[in-house]
This record gives C-alpha cells, sequence and structure tokens, in this order.
C-alpha cells in the first residue's frame, strides 16, 4: 500500500491554502490535480523536444513524433488495446463520443434505428445522439433505473430489436458513483449482434480498464481526470468499425492523397487525427498513465474504496442525511435535509473544502431521481481520512448553521 502523505508531496497545488485555510480537495470526477512529473513533462516537452508531428524530416520533429506515439502505446498497454492504432488522441471523452455518433452515424445509421443509452447518462453521452437524431432521424431508447438507482439489466434485455444499432452506456456514473454491469450489458448486446460504447470517463482513474476482457467496442476517457492535462483524451475501437467508419474532420495529417476531385484518406489511427494533435498533452498523458501504473491501479481502487466507505460511515451521523444511489467507487453524492446543494457547497468552500453541486451535468438523471441537485464528494489517490473529517465537520457545521 502506499502512503497518500507521501504521494500529497508530489501535487503542488495541494499545498495551497484557500480562504487561509487547507485546500481540501474533494472535486476530482471533476477534474484531478497533476503530480510534478506531468507538470514537468509538459515544461520539459516544449524546452527540449518542441516540435510539429509527423510533419518534419529534422531532428526536433522526430524526436517528438517518437514521443508522441511512445505515449499511444502507453495508453494502449494502460487499456490492454490490442494494437495502438486503435488508440486515437481526441481532446476528450466529449469529442470521443461526438466522433463515434457522427462517424459511425454516417456511415452505418439510417433513419429509424435505434441507439440505446441509460438514464444516468452525461450530457456528453446524450447529447450528441440527439444531434444525430435531428439530423438522420435515429431513435432513442433509454434504460430505465431500478428503485436503488442502479441499472435495470433486465428492461435492457427488452430495448433491443432488429433496428437497434449501438449501445453507448457509462461505466460509472459521475452522479451515483456506481459502477454498472458492463460486461454484462455488453454480452447482452453482442447476443443481438449490437456494438457497444463505454464511457469510462468515471472508471479509467480508479479501476483497471481492460478493454479486451470487456469486448468493449469503443471505449473512450479523458486524460484530465487522471492526473492528465485537460484537453487530451482517447477514443479506443475495434479495427473492424473503425477501418468502416468515415472520417470525423478533415484536414492535415488525416489524408493519404488530396486532389480536388478526390481525397483519399490515411490508415489508423491517423485517419481520425485531424490537425496538428495536442502532442505535448499525449507525451504528457502517458507520463500520467505511467505515474498511475507506478503505484497500482489496484492500490489507487482499494484507497479510494476504503475513503468512501469510511465517508458513507462518517455521513451516518449526520442527521437527514440521505445519499443518493449506491456508490461502490470514488464519489458520494448526498443531500442533507431540505438545506439546497448550492448553499451547502458555497458555505463548504468558505471552509477550504472544494466539492461539486448541482445536477453535475446530467439533468435528466436529477430530473428522474427527484431533487434539485446534489452534493458529491469524490476522492483521488492523494486524499485522506482527515479530509474526510474536515467535510464532515463542515456539513455538521453548516446543518447547525441551517437547524
Ligand atoms: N464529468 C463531472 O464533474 P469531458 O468534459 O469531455 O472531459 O468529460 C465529459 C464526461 C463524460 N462522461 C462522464 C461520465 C463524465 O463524468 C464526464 C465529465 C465531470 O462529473 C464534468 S461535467
Amino acid at each position: 500500500m502506499f502512503n497518500p502523505n507521501e504521494i500529497r508531496e508530489q501535487f503542488p497545488i495541494l499545498s495551497t491554502q484557500v480562504y487561509g485555510k487547507p485546500l481540501v480537495y474533494l472535486d476530482n470526477a471533476a477534474t484531478t490535480q497533476k503530480p510534478r512529473c506531468v507538470i514537468d513533462a509538459i515544461s520539459e516537452a516544449y524546452c527540449t523536444i518542441n516540435a510539429n508531428v509527423h510533419r518534419g524530416v529534422h531532428h526536433l520533429s522526430q524526436v517528438a513524433t517518437e514521443q508522441f506515439e511512445e505515449a499511444r502505446r502507453t495508453v494502449q498497454n494502460f487499456i490492454n488495446a490490442p494494437h495502438s492504432r486503435q488508440v486515437i488522441f481526441t481532446r476528450g471523452t466529449t469529442e470521443s463520443i461526438n466522433l463515434v455518433a457522427s462517424s459511425f452515424g454516417n456511415s452505418f445509421l439510417k433513419e429509424g434505428d435505434r441507439v440505446i443509452i441509460s438514464t444516468m447518462e452525461h450530457h456528453s453521452n446524450i447529447v450528441p445522439w440527439q444531434l444525430l437524431r435531428d439530423r438522420i432521424g435515429i431513435e432513442i431508447r433509454v434504460i430505465p433505473l431500478l428503485p436503488d438507482a442502479t441499472l435495470d439489466v433486465e428492461a435492457y434485455r427488452g430495448l433491443f430489436n432488429e433496428r437497434t444499432r449501438l449501445v453507448s452506456l457509462t461505466h460509472v456514473s459521475n452522479v451515483l458513483g456506481c459502477t454498472n454491469p458492463v460486461k454484462e450489458c455488453i454480452d447482452i448486446a453482442h447476443s443481438n449482434g449490437v456494438p457497444v460504447l463505454i464511457d469510462g470517463a468515471q472508471s479509467t482513474p480508479h479501476t483497471k480498464v481492460d478493454v479486451q476482457a470487456l469486448d468493449a467496442d469503443f471505449f473512450v476517457f479523458s486524460g484530465h481526470k487522471v492526473y492528465a492535462p485537460t484537453g487530451i483524451g482517447v477514443l479506443y475501437g475495434k479495427e473492424e468499425w473503425l477501418e468502416k467508419m468515415q472520417p470525423y474532420h478533415g484536414g492535415g495529417e488525416m489524408i493519404q492523397t488530396v486532389r480536388f476531385e478526390k481525397t483519399t484518406y490515411n490508415e489508423l489511427p491517423y485517419k481520425f487525427e485531424a490537425g496538428t494533435p495536442d502532442y505535448v498533452g499525449a507525451i504528457a498523458l502517458g507520463k500520467a498513465l505511467e505515474f498511475v501504473q507506478q503505484i497500482g491501479i489496484e492500490n489507487i481502487a482499494r484507497h479510494e474504496r476504503m475513503l468512501t466507505q469510511y465517508t458513507l460511515e462518517r455521513f451516518a451521523e449526520i442527521e437527514n442525511m440521505r445519499i443518493i444511489g449506491k456508490p461502490d467507487g470514488s464519489a458520494v453524492s448526498f443531500l442533507v435535509g431540505d438545506i439546497h446543494p448550492a448553499d451547502l457547497g458555497t458555505l463548504l468552500d468558505r471552509l477550504g473544502i472544494a466539492i461539486r453541486t448541482g445536477h453535475h451535468c446530467a439533468q435528466p438523471l436529477i430530473d428522474h431521481l427527484g431533487i434539485p441537485g446534489t452534493v458529491r464528494a469524490s476522492f483521488a489517490l492523494y486524499n485522506t481520512r482527515e479530509e474526510v473529517d474536515t467535510l464532515v465537520e463542515g456539513i455538521k457545521r453548516v446543518a447547525r448553521m441551517f437547524a
């Protein structure tokens, strides 16, 4: 096991103060803080190897290209993809899902075809499908939830028909903090001949991801939630789909030949990486994933589950505490009496505690639950039991003010 207090020293921002109080950063599901090695990797890339990738014969361009492609192999290894050409760099989860909605949609979907999503999706896994619905008239069907806010897998089985073309499902809910039985859902979809996209934004930082064991057709995640910089993310896809899908954006690098009459496209993954990529971001993502691998994702998961368990135990002390859903990972959503989430969040902030409040970009889920939003505490490898204690004392203090 690692010592979170030692790990904290590698994250410069964690020693800052807010309103004269030590920062208690519990908003890791929104974005994680960055370790020194990632910050240094960005600075070092600009100081020593900066040049556009895949374009120059000169030395710097070659070194930058090597490091960029090395980062792709690190991602490949991290998610156990069969080949690095199946790893496409994007700006993040949102762009990855939009890419699939657009390219898979253009290549395989027609009016009346069905796409299945779930009630607990982030807007990033709802709106791209609605845009496609507006454009070509697909049908979106939504997996309902059981009374305990977990996925209704039996109802899901009943949503397939002969026009179902894709399932797009979150691995871990960013609001409920629960892990969906994605392997079972993928097997059910495959038995109906339907491919599956898994939104791994909230799972990749906290659990071992093996895209081959899952047999996911597409898997997406954001770098910034796994200790990497913003603006870089990943789309993994099976070659059988990626090869047949139309490009997403047109421009440099994604082409083989361009004539005014006709353009032919580059091989994977470059077909989907138009324009100058965020190669420095990708190199830093590689560094972040190596950092996670050195600590061990299982150790991180165990530590975060312990923190969640401890939080639930301590929350039991608080009067009128209501846990939303069945959290089993690293995020806990809650409400306290009738204190509005925004009020609780604002007052906790004055105590130096950073948590997220509101609909968490999952308005249909919040509407379904019939609540104004939630307060969410979400953990990373550097959080401690003492920080949970500070949160609990903070909530008690705010609750006394409202009493
Ligand atoms: N959720 C949260 O605080 P981007 O913005 O592209 O990096 O990630 C979008 C996204 C997609 N799916 C899930 C399950 C997510 O949780 C997120 C991001 C953040 O919950 C910001 S809204």
